[in-house]
């Protein structure tokens, strides 16, 4: 809990340790009422510190400390001091062995940071500063270390005993409890560090690397989940192998270790050798588990299994730099997720999150540049824009480098750095040194907040047969940032014809031909204002703009709606055509709510219906681009584009807009719903989960249109498929259509699998986004059923941030009683775990979007929060900066 007022950290205040720590020898005896941890620490003064008589300051919370000793010899009291915070002691030789025994109690930890408890085995979750829970020590990534870690726990309660690197020793002592070591040869910050104790089993296999080492695979569960770990073995295969010919990089141990915790605060967790897992983003079968279930199990498992090198051998020198890790990362995860499955569709996926999401991100109290420039908190800075946006950055890079170019950057970064805790500078270094590209401009992606606007307009010189682009960047004010100058923008385009995309000859200025025919150009967008002449054509050109969404920005072009007809039906780049779609569906929306403020009826437009029936009558399209096209814009999008939000205006007009379309589209969506259903067995390959999305995207459309042959068709879909993608398809119809049969089927639902703490996250999920009225109510009755629980992340995440976040109407109630109840499971979470906590609070800072009355009452609840005593860390800095 917080002291009086908590500070901010910042990144110019950055120096290196005074101290390093060669080697750490840690012993854990775990206990049902308390662990002991016996330490010995190998510390030397840093010779690059310039304070060579700094006493030593080790990080460490909510630790009881037992003993201090320097090289053997016991410290009396008056030789050090604690802090809530800190262990000091001011005298200290140049190189000394410290040791230091501290009790903690994990049984009665529920922040879930540091040693705990899930489901009766122990576990550790370190990042960012979790590690000084468990000991005293410089917990900071800055200071890597050779790890040795000596497990005692009771033979027959814990089995299994997991650490990092390899196991060197094994014994079962004359007490009852067994006595494993286990040593990991490479230095590794505190952060990295991993235990496991519990009754576990687990699912093998091999991996031989490139230069034919055998690496055991192991995934340990619970009993009950040895038959839902086959796709995540199987994704870890596919990472490895992936890894080596994409990157070059091969796996460096003989051992890699999964082990599925059913309490974990975030996904999953990339220790070094022992990688934790939530068990949402690992188990995985066909009947338990959605499409879109198994492409999170395969993207997390290579995400955490890509940090090996991107994070572990390369780590980041301090918090600041996370993205460093962690947009490369998850760069590297979504180009293998493409490799795997269908480049555009994840593409378009991701790209939805980021407009959604980080776009707001960006744009509320919370912004911060991919490289902040101070925290009072990190935990809270494991965001959207950390992640997502951090991606997009190094997504640039490799667009303004080429592929070979960037592989060459990598490969230079990797040699450099193996083995250090470096900078996103350092990266930037490396893909210059490797490239010969200039990327000084290119570096305020890392220092700006707010996302980038373009203006962009074209003119056609029929006489010339000249085309022209104009466009235009601005990048808003964030908080602490104004007038910020131009970004180097990679903007991806292209010129449609009537018979095709068009061969580009662009006068006097640089640009990067992507394609062989030249038919696709990056141009560097870098001033305020820019033109872009192209010459020789015949035609004039639709524009084809930021194709592959090649940059994170907001992009404006005033098209004509036939011009958005054109690249929907015949655009070479899957985004674009994806995107005309969206902003047509836009146009639609703006239309819609304009006419319903008027009181009067609109009806949709022929051409947008017909240009969806075209689509549905091509065969040749890929079905999940074209379930993805068929949707409208999406709530959270929306509330992006309309300046105040009105939500229930939103939802309203979207609302009748997809029912008028399945009017439109009743025949060829009843004739897709049919040709899409599947014989075959379950698989989770991109072929089937096409299907798939086709096949529930076109049931959803015909389930509004009220009869009772499609309602039938989606209560025989409920009763009788073999796998969760299409029974919780049809049970979400049927509860968001308020069907005769939705309290029958969410019964039955529950009856067929409340052993299964999954699925029933699931059925808590389906009932918590319904926008049926009175679901704030359900909501809060289901937060006493049984099978809830408020220390289960999963369980507040399908439950109450479902609610806060996919329902729109409801938790906007007009009563205020969603923000209310938001408000009131933040201070009821900020105790027992303030980053759940801080994470649920999100919705509420997003005050300023919406219109006034809503404003008041949003604000009200963050004053209530703030006035709470003791606000942990992470509720305070959210709270703080957005309230006011
Ligand atoms: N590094 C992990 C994410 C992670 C971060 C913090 C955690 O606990 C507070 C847990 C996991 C990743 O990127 O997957
Ligand atoms: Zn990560």
């Amino acid at each position: 809990m917080r002291d009086a007022q908590p500070s901010a950290i910042f990144l110019k205040d950055y120096s290196v340790p005074a101290f390093l720590i060669d080697a750490t020898e840690l012993r854990f005896e775990l206990g049902e009422e308390a662990t002991t941890v016996h330490s010995c620490l190998t510390l030397r003064r840093n010779p690059a510190s310039d304070n060579a008589t700094a006493g030593l300051t080790l990080h460490g919370a909510e630790l009881e400390l037992l003993s201090l000793a320097i090289d053997g010899n016991t410290l009396s009291e008056s030789q050090w001091s604690v802090s809530e915070e800190t262990l000091c002691i001011a005298e200290v030789p140049d190189q000394f062995e410290l040791r230091c025994s501290t009790r903690i109690y994990p049984q009665k930890n529920t922040s879930l940071e540091g040693l705990y408890k899930s489901s009766g085995m122990f576990c550790t979750q370190c990042e960012a500063e979790g590690f000084r829970k468990i000991t005293y020590y410089l917990d900071r990534p800055d200071v890597m270390s050779v790890f040795t870690v000596e497990i005692l726990a009771d033979a027959n309660t814990y089995p299994v005993l997991l650490s990092n690197g390899n196991r060197t020793d094994v014994e079962t002592l004359e007490d009852g409890r067994t006595r494993v070591v286990w040593h990991d040869p490479f230095p590794k910050p505190a952060y990295l560090f991993a235990l496991v104790a519990g009754d576990l089993q687990a699912v093998e296999d091999t991996f031989t690397t490139c230069n034919g080492r055998v690496v055991e695979l192991k995934i340990y569960v619970e009993q009950k989940d040895l038959d839902k770990c086959e796709h995540a073995m199987l994704s870890l295969k596919n990472a490895m192998r992936w890894d080596e010919q994409v990157y070059g990089r091969e796996y460096d141990l003989d051992i890699f270790n999964i082990v599925a915790v059913d309490d974990f605060n975030m996904g999953a967790m990339e220790n070094k050798s022992l990688n934790i897992f939530n068990t949402s983003c690992v188990l995985a079968k066909p009947e338990t588990t959605t499409d879109a279930g198994f492409q999170r199990v395969e993207g997390v498992v290579a995400h955490e299994y890509f940090h090996n090198w991107s994070g572990n051998r390369v780590t980041c020198r301090d918090w600041f730099q996370l993205s460093l890790k962690e947009g490369f990362t998850v760069f590297r995860d979504a180009e293998f997720s493409a490799d795997m499955g269908s480049p555009t569709v994840k593409r378009v996926e991701d790209v939805s999150l980021l407009r959604s999401t980080q776009f707001a991100e960006d744009a509320g109290p919370m912004a911060h540049p991919v490289r902040p420039d101070s925290f009072i908190e990190i935990s809270n800075f494991y965001t959207v824009t950390i992640y997502e946006k951090g991606a997009e950055v190094v997504r640039m890079i490799h667009t303004l480098l080429g592929p070979e170019l960037f592989r060459k950057g990598s490969d230079l970064y990797f040699e450099r750095h193996d083995g250090q805790a470096v900078t996103c500078e350092d990266f930037v270094l490396a893909m210059e040194a490797a490239s010969g590209m200039d990327l000084s401009q290119f570096r305020r992606w890392y220092e700006l907040a707010g996302t980038p606007e373009l203006d962009v307009s074209g003119s056609y010189d029929a006489e010339q047969g000249r085309y022209t682009l104009t466009v235009k960047q601005h990048c808003p004010d964030t908080p602490g940032q104004t007038n910020k100058p131009p970004l180097h923008i990679p903007f991806s385009v292209a010129l449609l014809g009537e018979a095709g995309a068009l061969r580009l000859n662009l006068q006097g200025q640089e640009a990067d031909s992507e394609t062989a025919d030249n038919t696709e150009m990056v141009l560097h967008v870098t001033e305020a204002q820019q033109q872009f002449v192209f010459s020789e054509l015949p035609e004039e050109p639709v524009p084809s703009l930021l194709r592959g969404f090649s940059a994170p920005v907001k992009l404006h072009f005033p098209y004509r709606r036939d011009q958005l007809i054109a690249l929907i039906t015949r655009d070479t780049d899957g985004f674009c055509r994806w995107d005309a779609c969206q902003q047509l569906g836009i146009l639609e929306m703006t239309a819609a709510m304009e006419s319903a403020k008027a009181g009067a009826d609109y009806q949709l437009s022929a051409d947008f219906s017909g240009a969806l029936a075209q689509l549905l009558a091509d065969d040749s399209l890929d079905k999940a681009m074209l379930a993805m096209m068929l949707v409208l814009p999406s709530e959270a999008y929306l509330a992006e584009v309309f300046k105040p939000v009105d939500v229930h205006a939103i939802h309203h007009a979207r609302e009748r807009l997809r029912r008028q379309l399945a009017e439109a589209l009743r025949e060829p969506l009843l004739q897709t719903y049919e040709r899409c259903q599947d014989a075959q067995p379950y698989q989770a390959n991109a072929e089937q989960i096409a299907r798939r999305s086709l096949k529930n995207t076109s049931l959803a459309y015909l389930m509004l249109l009220g009869e009772e042959g499609i309602a039938q068709k989606a209560r025989e879909q409920f009763a009788e498929s073999q796998n969760m993608t299409d029974r919780l398809a049809a049970l979400t119809t049927l509860v968001n259509n308020e069907d005769s049969a939705k309290a029958e089927a969410l019964m039955s639902f529950y009856q067929d699998w409340q052993h299964e703490p999954l699925v029933i996250n699931q059925w808590f999920q389906v009932q918590a986004a319904s926008s049926a009225p009175g679901t704030l109510e359900k909501v809060k009755s289901l937060m006493n059923h049984p099978a809830f629980d408020i220390r289960n992340p999963n369980k507040v995440r399908a439950l109450i941030a479902t609610f806060c976040v996919q329902n729109a109407v409801n938790f906007h109630r007009e009563d205020g009683a969603g923000y209310a109840f938001l408000a009131d499971q933040v201070i009821a979470l900020n105790r027992s775990n303030p980053q759940i906590a801080s994470r649920l609070l999100q919705p509420l800072s997003k005050w300023r979007k919406y219109p006034e009355a809503a404003q008041q009452k949003m604000q009200a609840e963050l004053k209530r929060i703030l006035a709470e005593p003791d606000l942990s860390r992470d509720v305070y800095e959210v709270v703080s900066k957005s309230v006011s």
